[in-house]
């Protein structure tokens, strides 16, 4: 348990709640009784994710780098929706912008563009150069954040450079597999300064996309859920005639790798779905 100014106390819960079912989690706001060191109450929860399991986020940030390893889009929007589908609020953070040379930067601007486009904030920033990173340390201030993205794109390093006290393993990327070599696995509130708390935990929830339905898949993507309307109400926007979404791909409205990845995510999802049916018809012959 830790108080308001980060203070950590070691604290028993009391039995009724392991009686009544009641999991402590990180994050939990909690009331304890600093003589006996005892866990009182338990106040109710906002949300609690399960990966990494932590109660009452108020946002996520996503951290990707630009180079080593490459920017991967495809696993950012497979963050998006997840982090979308669990209503969270989400931040970008495009990181190692160090790196980049100026064809890569180009690049990385036309994607923050798009991003900037759907909605969501988007921070560039560099653990070496510094860039960025009061930036982020605004983001934070005050709220639970749960920091997601690949290994090796600089979680540790970023909270190390907020706040260096906290010393952080960090792994050196390996140039085989341009992959961190640490990773983080308990799941802990890091206190920064200005009541910014964040949890540095590899992994995040859903990335499989389950419990995501092809026909809601559409809404987590704002770009293409705002547009239409297409000719039929049930469209998904494959390759149903007169689509408003496939209009806007071809003359430039929606970038087109956004629209690639919501196809390739939507036939993963139908083919889910067409398992699971044909699955239930086996089981009730
Ligand atoms: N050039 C550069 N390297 C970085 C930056 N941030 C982190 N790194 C390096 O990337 C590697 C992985 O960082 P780490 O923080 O362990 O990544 P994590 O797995 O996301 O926690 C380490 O060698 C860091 O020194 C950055 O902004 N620029
Ligand atoms: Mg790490
Ligand atoms: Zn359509």
């Amino acid at each position: 348990m830790q108080d308001s100014r980060g203070e950590m106390m070691c604290c028993r819960a009391r039995g009724r709640f392991k009686e009544a079912g009641i999991d402590l989690l990180v994050g939990d706001l909690v009331e304890v009784d600093t003589g006996e060191k005892v866990i009182e109450k338990v106040y109710s929860r906002k949300n609690r994710l399960v990966r990494p399991p932590v109660a009452n986020v108020d946002q996520v940030v996503v951290v990707m780098s630009v180079l080593r390893p490459p920017l991967d889009l495809v696993f950012l929007d497979r963050i998006l929706i997840s982090a979308g589908a669990s209503f969270l609020n989400i931040i970008i953070c495009l990181n190692k912008m160090d790196l980049a040379a100026a064809r890569d930067e180009e690049r990385v601007k036309e994607v923050k563009e798009v991003f900037l486009g759907c909605g969501y904030r988007v921070i560039l920033s560099s653990a070496v150069t510094g860039h960025g990173i009061d930036e982020l340390r605004n983001t934070l201030q005050g709220k639970i954040t749960v920091l997601a993205g690949p290994s090796g794109t600089g979680k540790s390093t970023l909270i190390n450079k907020l706040k260096p006290e906290l010393d952080l393993l960090s792994g050196a990327v390996s140039t085989k597999t341009e992959r961190g070599r640490h990773t983080t696995r308990h799941v802990e509130l890091l206190r920064l300064d200005n009541a910014a708390f964040v949890v540095d935990t590899p992994g995040f929830q859903r990335l499989d996309l389950k419990g995501i339905s092809s026909k809601e898949l559409y809404s987590f993507f704002p770009e293409i859920s705002l547009k239409g309307p297409c000719r039929f109400n049930s469209c998904l926007h494959n390759d149903e005639p007169g689509c408003a979404v496939k209009d806007a791909v071809q003359n430039g409205e929606i970038a087109s790798w956004r629209y690639e990845h919501y196809l390739a995510f939507l036939k993963e999802v139908h083919q889910r779905e067409k398992t699971f049916f044909n699955k239930k018809g086996e089981d009730t012959k």
